[in-house]
């Protein structure tokens, strides 16, 4: 058996972590073979609900599971982990805009960013899932300057497969016969979904997306806005934002950052911009397509990219270049 690897959840009270622990605990995303110690973090008000997930772990009676620590203290949380998710945060509600969270949320991946340099190994993974979520993760990069830039990312994993599952029912093919999609940007209504070199796999033969789908007018509309505002549409009839999807999400991006991608796909998730061959401003984390091999990211070069897909991912940049200069003027003033 390996060594235990010690994998944070913050937010851990919270309903999505409550999806996800169980699959990673019983070895969905690290492999059977990989023993973990889950690291539970909350506010103290949750402390009595954490208490309640760890009964239920426990009785899980997984082989895997090593130890679960609870706590509300980072210093305890962030030692020596090899794995980050942070999700805790304060969730967006009906009708809030991402500006308010922009400031409720800084402060608190601020402190995050701190404790991950002072606290975890230097080659920690972390993924930042709370929301705004580029944007916090962008903080927790500035604030751990001795963990590399790389090491960060940000989901953008369930928009990615929220585009890949609208074309495949339009196809009438299963999700997993829909690939290379890309979520381009920021986790949020600005985001541009492109399926410019996508491929279909209809019946065995590999098909570009704009050919198998046969509806422009629906790909470069009513495809993009269904896919940015999916969001927008789980909270309005959950009244709760998405949880399932997102703990699945969370699964299938740190798979790929654990195991890498396979040969010819690549996925999308939020990574530090600098020198990228999109032209997207640096110093963002910005949602690009990614190949991962050796636990290690790299951007696909050489995309086309025409007119439409250029404005757009510039859209999606300009905001969070705004989110940007907005946190930051927060945290500094
Ligand atoms: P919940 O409100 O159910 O849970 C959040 C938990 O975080 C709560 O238990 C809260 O006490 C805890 N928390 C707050 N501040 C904390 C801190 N400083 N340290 C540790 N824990 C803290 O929200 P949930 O539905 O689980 O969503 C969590 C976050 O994920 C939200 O920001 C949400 O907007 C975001 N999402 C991001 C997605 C993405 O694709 N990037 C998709 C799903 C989701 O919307």
């Amino acid at each position: 058996m390996a060594e235990p690897i010690k994998v944070l959840v913050t937010g851990a009270a919270g309903q999505i972590a409550y999806s996800l622990l169980f699959s990673i605990a019983k070895g969905d995303v690290f492999g059977k073979d990989q023993p973990i110690i889950l690291v539970l973090l909350d506010i103290p008000p949750m402390m009595p609900v954490l208490d309640g997930v760890v009964m239920e772990l426990q009785d899980c009676a997984l082989p895997l599971l090593t130890d679960v620590i609870l706590t509300n203290q980072e210093d305890v949380a962030f030692r020596d982990l090899d794995i980050a998710i942070l999700v805790g945060s304060m969730p967006r509600k009906e009708g809030m805009e991402r500006k308010d969270l922009l400031k409720a949320n800084g402060r608190i991946f601020k402190s995050q960013g701190e404790a991950l340099d002072k606290y975890a190994k230097k080659s920690v993974k972390v993924l930042v899932v709370g929301n705004p979520a580029n944007t916090n993760c962008l903080i927790a990069v500035k604030y751990a300057p001795s963990i590399p830039k790389e090491n960060f990312s940000c989901l953008t994993r369930l928009d990615h497969n929220r585009a890949r599952s609208q074309v495949a029912i339009r196809c009438h093919v299963p999700a997993t016969d829909v690939k290379n999609v890309i979520i381009w940007g920021n986790h949020s209504s600005t985001q541009y979904p492109d399926v410019h070199h996508c491929v279909v796999n209809m019946s065995g033969n590999k098909v570009a997306c704009f050919d198998a789908v046969k509806d422009e007018e629906w790909l470069k509309g009513e495809f993009i806005t269904t896919v940015q505002k999916r969001g927008a549409a789980v909270i309005k009839a959950r009244k709760l934002s998405s949880a399932m999807s997102a703990a699945k999400a969370i699964c299938d991006h740190l798979r790929d950052i654990w195991n890498g991608t396979p040969e010819n796909d690549f996925i999308s998730m939020g990574v530090y911009s600098s020198g990228n061959p999109y032209g997207v401003p640096d110093d963002l984390i910005y949602s690009f397509p990614v190949k991962i091999k050796d636990k290690t990211w790299k951007i696909v070069d050489g995309l086309a990219i025409n007119e439409f897909s250029r404005s757009k991912m510039d859209e999606t940049a300009k905001e969070l270049v705004e989110e940007k200069e907005m946190a930051l003027a927060f945290l500094t003033a």
